[in-house]
């Protein structure tokens, strides 16, 4: 059997893990690869804490240049590429984000791409379809995968069948989601033992908007304070990163998980501006503007920043 190798999104997070993770197993069980689910970065603290909470083995770092075939998972814009696209074969994807990629194959591949909250939503799909049973630790995995990236089904991307999956999973697993997400969260949230570039860099995406190139990291979290404590110091990695990642805008936005907003530190009259334009009525207090009811760069921050580029 040839080899693949199922890899997420660049910082790829406890979404991102968590379907490399669970794709890997399902390619294995159906024989349809030899497969290996990768990850380029250190785990992020929500996915060490899962990882150690639940005694589960993280997979192991990529080494470019080693592997070809490719299965990608939670992306498919190649500015959040571990690899450039050039350099690997690209075999399958499954993904829940704006569809970028343009794929030319001559054989038919997996190509999945659903409007859910959570890639790992449509992997537990794709075990029912193809009947494989969910064991208590890929069920395990992919319930937090759909607990991380819905905020515990608060983020407008929620759908009902991720929540309808995700009691499904729970029951496999014998997990109180409750209880999960809260000490997930708080994971999330210790920045103690964090720089802040680390704490820019936890949750952080690339995008290239109408030829411009824009950064945006967010940090959710239950307790928003603890990042403004840090807000000079983030501030001053924020324009380090924008000149060596050759930005145009870079973004970062403290999303207050309990209260559903999100504070966006703006580094410049570039950032400001763009923030108006894309959000209007928001008020900018001392280069922050905060905006109540937002809490997805996906669904809600990204669009705006695309229509306001226009
Ligand atoms: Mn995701």
């Amino acid at each position: 059997m040839e080899k693949i190798t199922v890899l997420g999104h660049k910082n790829q997070d406890t979404d991102a893990t968590c379907a490399a993770m669970a794709m890997a197993e399902l390619l294995n069980k159906t024989k349809q690869w030899e497969a290996t689910a990768k990850i380029s970065e250190r785990p992020n603290q929500e996915t060490a804490y899962i990882l150690k909470h639940f005694k589960i083995k993280a997979p192991a770092k990529l080494k470019p240049g080693k592997e070809k075939a490719f299965f990608l998972v939670d992306f498919n814009e190649e500015e959040q590429s571990p690899i450039p696209f050039n350099k690997i074969e690209i075999e399958g994807l499954v993904d829940h984000h704006k569809l970028k990629i343009k794929l030319d194959k001559d054989y038919p591949i997996i190509f999945r791409v659903e409007p859910l909250g959570s890639a790992c939503t449509i992997i537990a799909k794709i075990y029912q379809d193809y009947g494989v049973v969910l064991n208590k630790k890929t069920a395990t995995l992919l319930l937090c995968g759909i607990i991380s990236d819905t905020l515990k089904f608060a983020s407008p991307t929620t759908t009902k069948e991720d929540r309808q999956i995700a009691k499904e999973l729970a029951n496999i697993a014998k997990i109180d989601t409750e209880e999960l997400a809260g000490k997930m969260f708080e994971a999330k949230s210790d920045l103690s033992k964090l720089s802040p570039q680390e704490i820019i860099n936890a949750d952080y995406k690339e995008y290239r908007l109408d030829k411009k190139k824009i950064g945006i990291g967010v940090l959710e979290t239950i307790n928003p304070a603890s990042a403004l404590k840090k807000e000079r110091k983030i501030r001053r990695a924020l324009s380090e990163s924008k000149k060596q990642n050759n930005l145009d805008f870079i973004f970062f936005g403290i999303v207050d998980i309990l209260k559903k907003n999100t504070s966006f530190l703006l580094m410049g009259e570039e950032e400001e501006k763009l923030a108006v334009k894309a959000f209007g009525k928001g008020k900018i207090i001392n280069g922050t503007i905060n905006l109540p009811g937002i809490t997805s760069r996906k669904k809600q921050i990204v669009p705006a920043f695309t229509k306001a580029l226009k």
